[in-house]
């Protein structure tokens, strides 16, 4: 098979639609016939990082893990989904220079945004101290400088953001 792979690398917020679009765009990578796996931090932090912290070393050393992952499957051409908050953009940076297929997605909606949503009531716990070192709250999102697409999920439906990565990874010839 001859089928490029890739590593579809969503950062942003927590709550800021990561894994909503990662799951649409999975799901279209599949009906296209692709081999799809999705890295999602939530889920790598119950298995591959289990037992990390959120401070700044145990969220680099999550980011490197999954990023050494994906640079696994992206070289056997394995189209990868990672969608972790990857806060600090020198670590990022560095994922991004090893695996040489990379796109990277910045999931781009305001705080207050996405503490709205509060999906899991995990901002609630944040702003009453329950949780330290929360993202956007307690502690630092670098945003991305270049990403080579930037999704505001506060404008447009997920299905919409969704379409705007797979015509991405279409222009890139991935698809
Ligand atoms: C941020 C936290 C925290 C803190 C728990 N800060 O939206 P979620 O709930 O389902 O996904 C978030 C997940 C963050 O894991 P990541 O691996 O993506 O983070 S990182 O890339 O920074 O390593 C959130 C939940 O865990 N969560 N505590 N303090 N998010």
């Amino acid at each position: 098979e001859g089928e490029r792979g890739f590593t579809l690398w969503f950062t942003g917020l927590s709550g800021s639609g990561k894994t909503t679009i990662a799951e649409i765009v999975e799901k279209e990578l599949r009906e296209r016939g692709r081999r799809v796996e999705v890295l999602d931090g939530d889920i790598v932090r119950t298995n591959l990082s289990k037992g990390l912290s959120f401070s700044r070393e145990d969220r680099n050393i999550n980011v490197l893990r999954i990023g050494f992952v994906a640079n696994l499957l992206t070289r056997n051409g394995v189209g990868v989904i990672v969608s972790a908050i990857s806060p600090y953009k020198e670590v990022r940076d560095q994922v991004r220079r090893r695996i040489i297929d990379f796109v990277e997605v910045f999931v781009d909606a305001p705080v207050e945004v996405c503490a709205e949503r509060d999906v899991k009531g995990l901002y609630k716990k944040a702003y009453a101290g329950e949780i330290k070192e929360f993202t956007g709250v307690s502690d630092p999102y670098e945003a991305p400088a270049a990403p080579d697409l930037v999704l505001k999920t506060n404008e447009e439906e997920p299905e919409e953001s969704a379409r705007k990565v797979v015509e991405k990874l279409e222009f890139f010839g991935y698809l």
